[in-house]
């Protein structure tokens, strides 16, 4: 894979997720259409969205494969896979609450290699190649400085099951709410982890998230300097539903509250 097919990827990724972000933001209907759990909703939005992306990014890339939120696996023949969300924070988006986005990246034989990220309705998008600085619009982007935890700001999530991992994370989040200038809760990860990337928060983490809410997440992070890892310090996989991510200065710190709190 060349230079050229790269920024061709890039470009295509960006100008579909420009044509969802339209269709989000000129969406009147913001009707919940099905329940996947009590609170875990799915919009006409979210359909309209995921059917505009696949439609032309398959139009340029017939036989490559996707991964997508409300329609699943489409496997193909080749070695490129894209991991789409079509509305990231779908609640938000329902309730009109002022944070949502579009999420695509594209995996080569499972290297992230291209990631976009459109943060609505701000219009703002985050994007990077896996050999390219990252980008928030035409600005490059860098995690922040911050060396101490206690001086940190940073962001987390919960997911729709309220099992073990949640009632653990309810309190985590009381925990580094205590040790830090404050804990913030978007409902968007994919948007969280933007927020860390361009220093707007020192450390995001969350538990049971799906590979869609964070691949392309993951790569801008990394371009942006940032530490990933899963939740007790190891490789970060879009697969493991785990993720940290830091300004690198306070990761040791957030990964021995993490795991010696109980
Ligand atoms: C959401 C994530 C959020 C998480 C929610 C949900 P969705 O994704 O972005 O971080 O806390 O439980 O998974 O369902 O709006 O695409």
């Amino acid at each position: 894979m060349n230079q050229e097919d790269k920024y061709l990827f890039l470009d295509t990724a960006i100008s579909a997720a420009k044509s969802a972000s339209t269709i989000i933001n000129e969406s009147y209907n913001r009707s919940v259409k099905t329940y996947k759990a009590l609170t875990d909703l799915v919009t006409q939005t979210d359909i309209d969205s995921e059917k505009k992306i696949i439609e032309l990014i398959s139009s340029k890339f017939p036989n490559h494969s996707f991964l997508a939120e409300e329609s699943g696996k489409k496997l193909n023949s080749s070695n490129y896979t894209w991991i789409i969300d079509p509305l990231d924070g779908t609640t938000n988006f329902v309730h009109g609450y002022p944070c949502y986005g579009v999420s695509i990246a594209l995996m080569h034989k499972n290297e992230p290699i291209i990631g976009v990220v459109v943060e609505l309705p701000l219009n703002n998008i985050y994007f990077a190649t896996n050999s390219s600085p990252a980008y928030c619009n035409d600005d490059i982007i860098h995690v922040s400085k911050n060396k101490e935890l206690i001086n940190s700001l940073l962001v987390t999530g919960f997911g729709y099951e309220h099992g073990e991992k949640w009632d653990f994370n309810m309190k985590l989040f009381k925990k580094f709410t205590d040790l830090t200038q404050g804990v913030r809760r978007s409902g968007a990860a994919a948007i969280d982890i933007c927020h860390a990337s361009s220093g707007k928060v020192d450390g995001y983490w969350e538990f049971d998230i799906k590979p869609w809410d964070v691949a392309a997440g993951a790569l801008i992070a990394k371009q942006a300097g940032a530490k990933i890892t899963n939740l007790k310090g190891g490789k970060f996989s879009i697969f493991d539903n785990e993720v940290l991510v830091s300004n690198d200065f306070i990761h040791l710190d957030m990964i021995n509250i993490i795991n010696n709190f109980s």
